[in-house]
């Protein structure tokens, strides 16, 4: 049976090119900044993001809770969005780990926090209140999905952030998606942040890795942090090399996925029992409602060959990538399809 998996991009595999640049990578131990691989991918993702100075870690998760520990001390408080990654997916480690409460301003479905909720968040100087210290954005926007938030986006919300002294951290794990699907810079989404943080592990088909880009100080800051959570990474080169190769070849042809996501989202949107709006859909990601049982819906799709994600109450999600053809997705629609009508006759 083939199976198509759009649980996430994250299942891409590492490409020929890949594996040989990670077989012949030149490596050294990149505790004592000695990996010259890393170095490269480091210095190559600072410019990327138009920042001074990059972090290799070994996920998003991570890059993430690095920001927080560097920006922030116990105590603080963060804002966050109502549907962010930051407070939904990652084990509430800004919390556990950094000691930090997160508040958190409301998503509208296109990914945005509307600035004046985002101000009227910030905490004011009060002996009662903890302090706003770190603002926090996603793009493109997971939950909400793939919505792709725009330089004015990001900009609103920084200003908001930086009249109040407050950094801006920028959670862009997909953020190449979002600069292909509106065709700008990855450098121009980052820059009203002061950090940013991108994955090659997801639709630039690289096995592991993220980047925490920000300025010198703040990189020199989160080596430390990263450090102290065991995430110093010796000869790590193999690993970087892919990352490399990533930004190399992998870039461009995301629009490749967000055209097989506009055609999934076309072909869903019509179906019994399922909902969403195709226009939502900017990106690689699909995020729909079914009426009934959405985890038991998920199992059949699965035994099916269809693999999707599930995202809590009645939501699902599917991914788009490199090892999704639109061929997969018109046999995707098929099965979907006969799975939806068939329960939904059962139904009645
Ligand atoms: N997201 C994963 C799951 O955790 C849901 C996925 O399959 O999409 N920020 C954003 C916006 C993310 O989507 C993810 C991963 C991360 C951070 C964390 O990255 P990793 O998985 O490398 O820790």
């Amino acid at each position: 049976m083939r199976v198509t998996d759009l649980r996430s991009d994250t299942v891409t595999l590492p490409t020929d090119e890949m594996r040989r640049a990670m077989a012949e990578a030149e490596c050294g131990d990149d505790v004592w900044e000695e990996d010259p691989t890393v170095k490269r991918l480091e210095s190559m993702a600072a410019e990327r993001m138009g920042k001074e100075a990059a972090l290799f870690t070994p996920s998003g998760t991570m890059s993430n809770l690095l920001a927080v520990l560097t920006w922030c001390r116990r105590g603080d408080e963060i804002i966050v969005g109502s549907e962010s990654h930051m407070f939904w997916n990652e084990v509430g480690g800004a919390s556990a780990l950094a000691g930090v409460v997160l508040r958190t301003v409301p998503n509208d479905r296109y990914g945005r926090m509307e600035p004046g909720e985002v101000e009227g968040g910030v905490r004011t100087d009060n002996i009662h209140y903890p302090p706003t210290t770190l603002v926090a954005l996603e793009n493109t926007h997971n939950r909400c999905s793939g919505a792709v938030l725009t330089v004015e986006d990001t900009q609103a919300v920084a200003d908001v952030a930086h009249r109040y002294g407050i950094p801006v951290h920028l959670d862009g794990a997909r953020i190449f998606n979002a600069a292909v699907a509106l065709g700008v810079p990855a450098a121009d989404l980052a820059r009203p942040a002061d950090s940013v943080c991108f994955c090659v592990s997801k639709g630039l088909s690289a096995p592991i890795g993220s980047l925490l880009c920000g300025s010198r100080d703040f990189i020199t800051k989160a080596r430390k942090w990263r450090k102290m959570l065991g995430g110093g990474m010796r000869q790590v080169g193999v690993i970087a090399a892919a990352g490399i190769v990533a930004l190399d070849t992998m870039v461009d042809r995301l629009a490749e996925d967000h055209a097989n996501a506009r055609r999934l989202a076309l072909g869903l949107a019509g179906m019994p029992g399922i909902q969403l709006d195709p226009e939502l859909v900017q990106s690689n990601i699909v995020v729909f409602t079914w009426r009934g049982d959405a985890q038991a819906f998920l199992r059949v799709l699965a035994e099916r060959g269809v693999k999707c994600a599930f995202m809590g109450g009645q939501k699902l999600r599917m991914v788009t990538h490199r090892g999704v053809t639109a061929g997969d997705v018109d046999e995707a629609l098929r099965i979907v399809q006969q799975v939806a009508k068939g329960q939904v006759k059962a139904a009645h």
